[in-house]
């Protein structure tokens, strides 16, 4: 797909390092900077093979994506209760139907379906998933993993990992093999967003935590992120939080967050990922495509940057309302990496103008982007926009920079695409692979 990409933009001869490019010159070698540097991509739902089931891939999941049963819904006489009935094959032949044959692929969602399967030089106006099926069936995980990652340009993958969710804390408390590309994070979204419902669980371990999170509770869920970073070995731990956080605020999660949390991610020295603008299941009825977006009050993260000056926050929002207040925040703390357009920001039109505003605002010192891919060839046409995005933006950049009175070589720009899609996260987590394929400790 990289190889696409580059033939796509009619390519002028590139310079080598050091020399000063000419204004005609800057564009190509952008292009070919972008496409040919591996990129690391900060969050993923994609799991390694070890995980088994719990990593999605092929056509008929890339086809019953939430992005897509949203748009399903709004084109398509089926009601969300009918579809839910239908069998994973069925769902996916009803999408392909609706949103590929009797409309046209138009959305950022379905273009990227598209762009998937021609990527595997398979048919993209079929009116049945024949081919795409016996294709994809006749793949073998690892060895297409790593095809699809090559595809990407994507050297490294974060994953995110529930130690709540029953089925993947079974293959962790069997021990589980480190994979060179794929890296765990600690999610804590059951333990911060809903302790209520999940305390018990951990109390069910052993820990000794109650309702109230009260007593040793912020002690005990310390010793829990303690025992479940030795055995994930997490490069951060992450929360999504909704449009209405606030801190401080007396509740019990803000109370885990300061007490058992926040030293946690000090002493193991990780970073905190907060993405916030989340309103969760505004439709029920779509399920995981249930959820909206509200414009956050981001002085709850202005409040924790400046009262944890010693951690690390890694920061996502959800609304395009806030953008522009991010980076503002980012440029008061330097303890606060934006990352990512997340989700509903994930749309080139988008992508393209809170990425303008970032590198206006701060330079190289940001994280661009994530694919949050659910389903593991999306990297493919999620990396694939970006790249194309940012090589617009950047070209532009650079011509201004030019205009203004200073050269640019491939050397410049080399430096500033691997910091910002490499070094930036590098220098705040530890991404080397893990020491050996050896499995993580199964305490
Ligand atoms: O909280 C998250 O990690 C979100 O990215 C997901 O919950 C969301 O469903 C998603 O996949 C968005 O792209
Ligand atoms: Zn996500």
């Amino acid at each position: 797909m990289r190889t696409a990409f580059l033939k796509s933009t009619g390519q002028t001869p590139v310079s080598r390092d050091g020399e000063l490019l000419t204004e005609a010159q800057i564009s190509s070698t952008v292009q070919d900077v972008v496409a040919s540097t591996q990129f690391i991509d900060i969050h993923t739902h994609l799991f390694a093979p070890a995980f088994g089931k719990l990593g999605l891939w092929g056509i008929d999941e890339l086809l019953t994506y939430h992005y897509l049963e949203a748009e399903f819904f709004r084109s398509s006489d089926t009601k969300p209760e009918e579809y839910w009935l239908l069998s994973k094959r069925d769902q996916a032949d009803a999408i392909w139907r609706t949103l590929f044959i009797k409309n046209t692929p138009l959305s950022e969602a379905t273009r990227g379906v598209i762009a998937v399967l021609k990527a595997f030089h398979l048919p993209t106006d079929r009116p049945d998933l024949v081919e795409a099926r016996s294709f994809f069936k006749a793949q073998t995980i690892e060895a297409h993993i790593r095809k699809v990652l090559q595809m990407a340009g994507v050297s490294t993958v974060v994953m995110t990992n529930d130690p709540l969710d029953p089925e993947e804390a079974a293959v962790w408390l069997k021990g589980v093999a480190s994979h060179r590309q794929f890296r765990a994070v600690l999610r804590l979204d059951r333990i911060l967003c809903n302790w209520p419902a999940h305390w018990q669980v951990l109390a069910g371990q052993g820990y000794r935590v109650d309702e109230q999170a009260s007593g040793k509770s912020p002690a005990e869920v310390r010793r829990f992120l303690a025992d479940w970073y030795k055995r994930m070995q997490p490069v951060y731990m992450a929360v999504s939080l909704p449009d209405t956080f606030e801190f401080p605020k007396e509740t019990t999660g803000n109370r885990l967050l300061k007490e058992a949390v926040l030293p946690a991610c000090r002493e193991l020295n990780l970073p905190l990922s907060l993405m916030i603008g989340v309103r969760k299941q505004v439709n029920p009825s779509l399920r995981l495509a249930g959820d909206a977006v509200g414009r956050a009050d981001l002085r709850a993260l202005e409040n924790l940057c400046r009262e944890f000056p010693t951690n690390r926050f890694l920061v996502s929002i959800l609304s395009r309302e806030n953008q522009h207040e991010l980076c503002v925040y980012a440029r008061k703390f330097s303890n606060l990496m934006p990352f990512g357009c997340w989700w509903f920001m994930n749309n080139p039109s988008i992508v393209e103008e809170i990425t303008r505003e970032r590198i206006e605002m701060l330079g190289t010192s940001f994280i661009p982007q994530h694919s949050d891919a659910r389903v593991l060839e999306q990297v493919i046409y999620k990396w694939n926009n970006t790249r194309r995005t940012l090589a617009r933006v950047l070209s532009n950049t650079y011509r201004l920079l030019s205009e203004d009175g200073r050269g640019v070589t491939r050397g410049d720009i080399q430096r500033d695409v691997t910091r910002l899609f490499r070094s930036n996260a590098e220098a705040w987590m530890d991404l080397r692979a893990p020491a050996s394929d050896a499995p993580a400790q199964a305490l």
